[in-house]
């Protein structure tokens, strides 16, 4: 398989944007009941009729590639200040990412509020959710990459576990970035080397010997990164050759349907590039002036920076 690294960019960011809204159609709904629904994955992408608009996911991505792309790294202020440009409170964002970002908004200490509205701050998926262009810019420079992506995370998410989810998809998306033919047991073997806690060395166990939907289930759908990290990295594990696939059974599963696809399809993304994502959800995917357009033109800045 030969991939361009451009196409992997551009993969990366609009696979995520895609997965980020397809999957905010479904946002806490059930797996029971999104299985009423569709009888597959073919059946929930062809219900994609009109544009589909991205959330929170894809907004503070778009402010974390915009520093990389600026700034050749994440540095604490200019990320708040990307933040802050970028906010959109109706696209969704978590109860505790608005109070931080207000807090950065208004000029007051957004480190207390980050710290203390939850005890030990957010172990949210929140910092995931937004770490890909970290990975992409540095999939060949293990030495920042992992430091990066903590740098990402602070803002907002001080919990170790919070970090910890960026850590390990920033790795994985880098993991990808490199690789012309997916290894699974390397794969894993190195996101498990970069674990620092008990909690997601076991989930990701569990994940690297997910082979069935109901073990994809399993690892959990929930909001915590704990719950949403694993299973968006067992996803693209479970079906490395296919986008759909790779998003579509994490939004089959409900709960955190956008975040989990956002996370899923900017892995997937990244390894297959941007060819591989369906025309039909593409097509649909907004063309607002921070749409489409931008998120491939982004991509290519952050490759040529
Ligand atoms: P966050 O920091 O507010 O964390 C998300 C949620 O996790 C919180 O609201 C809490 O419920 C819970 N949480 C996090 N840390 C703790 C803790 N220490 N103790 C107890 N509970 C905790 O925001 P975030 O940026 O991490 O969240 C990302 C998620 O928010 C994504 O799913 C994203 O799509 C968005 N989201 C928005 C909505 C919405 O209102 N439309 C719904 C779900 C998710
Ligand atoms: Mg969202
Ligand atoms: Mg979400
Ligand atoms: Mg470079």
């Amino acid at each position: 398989m030969s991939v361009s690294l451009e196409e992997r960019f551009q993969g990366s960011l609009l696979g995520l944007a895609v997965g980020d809204a397809l999957g905010g159609r479904f946002e806490a709904q059930s797996a029971e009941h999104l299985r009423q629904r569709f009888s597959g994955v073919e059946s929930l992408i062809n219900y994609v009729a009109d544009e589909i608009w991205y959330t929170d996911d894809t907004q503070m991505t778009i402010a974390l590639a915009e520093v990389l792309a600026d700034q050749g790294e994440i540095l604490e202020q200019p990320l708040c200040a990307a933040f802050v440009a970028n906010y959109v409170p109706s696209r969704g964002y978590g109860r505790g990412a608005r109070m931080v970002i207000e807090a950065m908004e208004e000029g007051e200490g957004y480190q207390a509020v980050a710290s203390k509205h939850f005890p030990g701050g957010s172990y949210g998926n929140g910092a995931a959710m937004r770490v890909a262009p970290v990975g992409l810019f540095f999939h060949d420079n293990e030495a920042r990459l992992l430091e990066q992506a903590r740098q990402s995370a602070f803002p907002t998410h001080v919990h170790p576990l919070g970090i910890e989810g960026a850590q390990l998809i920033a790795a994985a998306v880098a993991y990808v970035t490199r690789s012309d033919e997916f290894k699974r047991d390397d794969f894993f073997r190195l996101l498990i080397s970069h674990c620092q806690s008990e909690e997601y060395r076991e989930k990701l166990a569990m994940a690297s010997e997910t082979t069935s939907i109901e073990q994809l289930a399993a690892l959990g759908n929930g909001i915590e990164a704990l719950e949403s990290v694993p299973t968006a990295i067992a996803s693209f594990a479970l079906s490395p050759e296919s986008y759909a696939e790779t998003i579509g059974n994490v939004i089959l599963l409900g709960g955190d349907t956008d975040t989990l696809a956002a996370m899923a399809g900017a892995i997937s993304g990244a390894y297959l590039g941007v060819e591989a994502i369906p025309k039909r959800l593409l097509d649909r995917l907004e063309e607002s002036p921070k749409g489409k357009a931008y998120l491939r033109n982004l991509a290519s800045r952050l490759l040529l920076k």
